[in-house]
């Protein structure tokens, strides 16, 4: 009965052992008592309620529990399945409410097509920040801008980003930026100066203009490390801006037409 309940995610409590009894304590974190009555009442003589009914659900099967009911969804936002409880004490429901089932959260789609984007493109590091630039535009045309719609602009050095990511949202012409550059520590003695310079500068374009700015500037002590985050082992910075950028593009289209 102990590895049951156990199994189940209960923790062991104090045991008791006396002259009339014994037993033991099963905390439950967030629990409390519920009194209900209705249709479509699980088949149980106890109803616990689990953050995620799949993994407890797993971790009973593991052990060989007996199901009375596999896991399934209900019509009422949530996932249950019903177990045995052994020595024949009757029945377990376990059930966890969908993720959003309580508090449902507005989440943008990534759909840029009928959007217009820039791109702005630092020079310096042309090596990394053209393989960043390819990351952008192909996030982009992949999750459907036409190629006509994505304006390439190129400036200098990262220090150049955030006056230029300025204009371009002040013109009024695009749904979203992304701000693309490669700052290596090795390069300049002022690494500490322009990453800071250029990260406060892009958050503020953003957040004045209100025209959303992906940022995809890779600050790194390494060429070795920016090549990694350039398309090789740590993904494409420039893909995640881009979608970073249209999510927020897509989100403040949604909140406006709410
Ligand atoms: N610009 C970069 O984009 N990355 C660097 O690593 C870099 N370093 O090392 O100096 C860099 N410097 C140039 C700077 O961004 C400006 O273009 C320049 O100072 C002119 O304003």
């Amino acid at each position: 009965m102990e590895e049951f309940f156990s199994a189940l995610g209960f923790a062991a409590g104090e045991s008791w052992n006396g002259r009339r009894s014994r037993g033991r304590k099963f905390e439950a974190f967030e629990s409390g008592v519920e009194l209900a009555m209705g249709q479509d009442m699980p088949n149980a003589d106890l109803v616990v309620e689990v953050d995620n009914a799949d993994i407890v659900a797993e971790a009973a099967r593991a052990r060989g529990f007996d199901f009375v009911s596999e896991i399934a969804d209900c019509d009422w936002g949530a996932r249950m399945f019903v177990l045995q409880i052994p020595a024949g004490l009757g029945n377990l429901a376990v059930f966890s409410y969908n993720e959003n089932w309580r508090q449902p959260a507005l989440e943008a789609q990534l759909n840029s097509s009928g959007m217009k984007f820039a791109i702005v493109v630092a020079r310096f590091n042309a090596f990394i920040t053209e393989r960043l630039l390819s990351g952008a535009t192909d996030a982009l045309r992949r999750t459907g801008a036409a190629a006509a719609d994505i304006e390439i602009v190129r400036v200098p050095g990262a220090f150049e980003l955030p006056a230029a990511a300025k204009m371009l949202a002040e013109s009024g012409k695009y749904n979203a930026l992304v701000a693309i550059g490669c700052v290596i520590r090795g390069d300049t003695a002022h690494y500490d100066v322009i990453v800071n310079e250029v990260t406060r500068g892009i958050g503020e374009v953003a957040n004045i203009t209100g025209v959303p700015v992906g940022f995809g500037v890779l600050t790194c002590e390494t060429l070795e490390q920016a090549i990694d985050r350039a398309g090789l082992k740590m993904g494409n910075k420039g893909y995640e801006a881009a979608l970073a950028a249209l999510e927020l593009a897509a989100l403040k289209r949604s909140i406006k037409h709410k």
